[in-house]
């Protein structure tokens, strides 16, 4: 990873941005039309955001050009920042052990209050569940039943009621939409394995003889039914793949699709395995067929609703995945190099890791359809990916939540919680409080043992000191918000000449905002940088919107260069400064 970044970062950025700008030119002139006109200082203040959006099912077509405006709802992923939730492990309302729909629209109000004022709470304006339906096995991704709720987590009243109590907060939800294989409980399959005469025999994918060969990281995908034929299953022999070539399969998945955007109301949907729908005999991933697919199905969600958004799991290369939002067959996709980068970067402290590697995927990828995450529900959390170390946390936060990209944080990252696989062990209950069962649930009965060290680290110690990781957060998140360069902005990787100072530059409409990162546990002096700037010669004011210190102040030269710049004499141990610059009248 670091050799591919490095040696793209040298062997010419410069030429790359050209090239990728030519080839992205469509996309960029519909969202983000490249100006002439002079940048306009001012114009910030007129749209930073005052009031929660109201959120309403509106089905109205969706105007071009629609990315001026950061706070724009019609493209409203593209200033959110996304949570996402095991509900298993979130919040027990009940007293059951297991996590809840009620439990989690009783912790809205720390997610967000939907009061702009307050700042006590997270901030986040999106959550993403993990799998809702009915299910075999405890995480979910082997439905049993996609059109209802699984019982565990409440009754679909209850779903529509956290929707409800979401929306009035300015929170938007998505759900996890697990297509590419049902259970292998799932009556379609019973009925399909029981008779080859079954309604629902083409539903799956069938062999008489096994055809020997194995899937994408080597492992079995024909498995052997009770009748001694062979179905196909990409993940487990608990998890037969659909059959998508069967266009009932796809009427099915039309019905559900309507069913939850339509008669429950939810905001869009994360596209389980979505590189894996439809298979060419052994090539199972990243088909065209799978590509063409997905677009038809993008095209039913917004004839549906077009203000739903749809992002999907490619695990895959982001030189792969970029293809799936290229052709508008989703808004988003998940950058999984780019968690990648980030996470050895940290480890190696390496600013040319973190800013080469940024600066790839930003060029990448067309504004705002690249969903950024430091890790999720398939990975080691971040705080044991990075030894527990909470400066490189916040460092992580940071980068997160300043980058260009559609940020993701996978919960119970706020406060830095521990967890390595198994998958269990990495999705354990949310740690509220030192009492029994952190606040999770009560009386001992929660459905996994709790990581051992909940009583030193959860969200109410947190909350109370000002230096927690979940302040961090709550501060990065809410700035994030308010800050529309931070948001929409351009990102271009600053570099410092220095491996332990990260720095980059967003800009939007005459709005610059510099991020510093000092990486090493020791003070640097003599880090004076170059950059360039969108902004008219002359001088500048810079305000810490985080950190502390009196910042000298920037003489911007013709062309927007600034020469040799320097905010303090010592940027101090592992430092985070975001700053502003306003011009001096
Ligand atoms: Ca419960
Ligand atoms: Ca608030
Ligand atoms: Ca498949």
């Amino acid at each position: 990873m670091r050799r591919k970044y490095v040696f793209l970062a040298i062997l010419g950025l410069g030429g790359l941005a050209i090239a990728l700008i030519l080839i992205f030119q469509n996309q960029y002139s519909k969202t983000r039309p490249l100006s002439s006109a002079p940048p306009r200082i001012e114009s910030t203040a007129e749209i930073t955001q005052t009031s929660v959006p109201q959120i309403s099912k509106n089905t109205q077509p969706i105007p071009e050009d629609t990315l001026v405006n950061p706070y724009d709802e019609t493209n409203w992923w593209g200033h959110s920042v996304f949570y996402e939730i095991f509900v298993r492990s979130y919040s027990d309302s009940n007293g059951d052990g297991i996590g809840d729909f009620n439990g989690i629209t009783a912790k809205l109000d720390y997610l967000n209050d939907g009061d702009p004022e307050t700042t006590s709470d997270l901030g986040i304006t999106a959550l993403w569940l993990m799998p809702i339906f009915p299910a075999s096995s405890y995480h979910g991704y082997d439905v049993t039943d996609y059109l209802a709720v699984n019982p565990e987590y409440g009754t679909m009243d209850d779903f529509k009621a956290l929707l409800d109590a979401a929306h009035e907060r300015g929170i938007r939800i998505i759900i996890d939409f697990v297509i590419n294989h049902t259970s292998s409980e799932h009556p379609w399959f019973q009925s399909a394995m029981s008779a080859t005469d079954s309604p629902y025999r083409d539903y799956y994918i069938w062999s008489d003889q096994n055809p020997g060969y194995v899937g994408p990281w080597n492992e079995t995908v024909w498995h052997k039914s009770i009748r001694g034929d062979y179905y196909y299953g990409v993940f487990s022999s608990n998890m037969p793949d659909l059959n998508f070539r069967n266009q009932a399969v796809r009427d099915e998945i039309k019905k559900i699709t309507s069913f939850w955007l339509t008669d429950v109301g939810v905001d869009g949907f994360r596209i389980d395995g979505a590189r894996h729908l439809i298979e060419d005999g052994e090539v199972q991933v990243n088909t065209p067929e799978t590509h063409q697919y997905l677009k038809e199905f993008y095209n039913l969600v917004k004839s549906i609703n077009p203000r739903a958004m749809v992002v999907g799991e490619v695990w895959d290369s982001s030189f792969v995945s970029v293809k799936y939002v290229q052709d508008q067959e989703m808004d988003m996709v998940f950058d999984f190099d780019l968690s990648s980068a980030w996470i050895e970067g940290l480890n190696r402290r390496d600013a040319t890791i973190l800013g080469s590697s940024t600066m790839l995927e930003v060029q990448l990828f067309p504004i705002n359809q690249m969903a950024t995450f430091l890790t999720n529900h398939d990975m080691n959390r971040i705080s044991d990916q990075l030894m527990g170390d909470e400066a490189a946390l916040k460092a992580a936060a940071s980068l997160l939540l300043t980058a260009s990209g559609v940020p993701f944080v996978y919960y119970g990252e706020e406060i830095g919680m521990s967890g390595s696989k198994p998958d269990e062990q990495i999705r354990t209950p949310m740690q509220w409080t030192a009492a029994k069962d952190a606040g999770f649930s009560q009386d001992g009965k929660a459905w996994i043992a709790l990581n051992s060290d909940y009583k030193k680290k959860n969200v109410d110690l947190q909350l109370k000191d000002p230096n927690s990781l979940l302040s961090t957060y709550r501060e990065l998140i809410q700035m994030r918000q308010k800050t529309p360069a931070l948001l929409v902005g351009d990102y271009q990787w600053i570099d410092t000449g220095f491996a332990d100072v990260y720095a980059a530059v967003r800009q939007f409409e005459g709005q610059v905002i510099i991020i510093l990162i000092n990486l090493s546990d020791s003070p640097i002096r003599d880090f004076a940088f170059d950059l360039q700037v969108n902004l008219p010669a002359g001088n500048y004011s810079v305000t810490p919107l985080l950190g502390n210190g009196v910042m000298t102040p920037i003489t911007v030269g013709s062309n927007g260069v600034i020469k040799a710049y320097q905010p303090l004499d010592e940027l101090s141990s592992n430092a985070r400064l975001i700053l502003e610059l306003k011009p001096v009248k």
